[in-house]
């Protein structure tokens, strides 16, 4: 079972005053290029096909989305970047909400970098990598789609990619991933699952809470729910 799986959807922000205080919390940031596949690799974590929105058109993810696991640690899918078609009042806003998200959220331990496998470190990842890297805070690199290619040609990829990544950002990790064949997923999880400090024991905690809240749900008319059907 993955140790995601039960994540929900907590909020979406489009104004950096209605982040979430941080005190308590702990979170992950998925960030990359629109349509490299940040939301997918959200769902493919917590084993969900619809929790994170994923669509074919550029630029679906247009606001900061928290997913809560429970116990103030949240996954945070972030609006895609270097998107053509957006209006440069618009661009001109997430590149502000992003930047001084990534720089300045002390809830932030680390940022998930997604790149297509077919277009790795465009200027703006590097940009990415830049604005965050004088966090000093680590960086995972997912090489999505690995299913478009040969697993020659993935390799080869991979093995430049870290060494472009390791001159300059070494703070970084990197792997493959595939959110459609689940390539890398276990491996990303076991990283991210370190980050957010979740041992078996917590593990098992959110998974019992999240029994509990399920049969709630389950039995409305349990004791003390008079009105049946309605749930909290
Ligand atoms: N073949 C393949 N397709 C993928 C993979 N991951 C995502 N996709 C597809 O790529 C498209 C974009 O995926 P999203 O997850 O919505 O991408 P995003 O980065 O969240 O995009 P924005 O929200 O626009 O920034 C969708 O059509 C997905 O089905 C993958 O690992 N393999
Ligand atoms: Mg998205």
């Amino acid at each position: 079972m993955s140790i995601f799986q039960h994540t929900t959807f907590y909020t979406t922000v489009n104004q950096l005053q209605h982040l979430p205080p941080p005190e308590g919390l702990l979170e992950i940031a998925f960030a990359g290029r629109s349509n490299a596949g940040k939301s997918s690799a959200i769902n493919s974590l917590a084993n969900r096909g619809r929790l994170a929105f994923v669509s074919k058109t550029p630029g679906r993810t247009q606001h900061i989305n928290f997913f809560q696991l429970g116990s103030g640690r949240f996954l945070v899918d972030l609006p895609g970047y270097g998107y053509a078609k957006v209006p440069a009042e618009i661009r001109q806003h997430w590149e502000h909400l992003l930047s001084t998200y990534l720089q300045t959220r002390e809830s932030l331990y680390g940022m998930v970098l997604i790149m297509d496998i077919r277009h790795p470190l465009t200027p703006l990842d590097r940009r990415m990598l830049d604005w965050f890297g004088s966090t000093g805070k680590p960086v995972h690199v997912l090489l999505t789609k690995a299913d478009k290619l040969s697993r020659q040609q993935s390799a080869k990829i991979l093995k430049n990619v870290l060494l472009l990544l390791c001159e300059t950002y070494p703070q970084c990790s990197i792997q493959l991933f595939s959110s459609m064949t689940g390539e890398g997923v276990d491996e990303a999880a076991a990283l991210l699952g370190t980050w957010l400090g979740l041992d078996s024991n917590l593990i098992q905690e959110l998974n019992s809470a999240q029994s509990r809240t399920k049969l709630k749900i389950k039995n409305p008319r349990l004791k003390g729910n008079k009105t049946g059907g309605k749930l909290p």
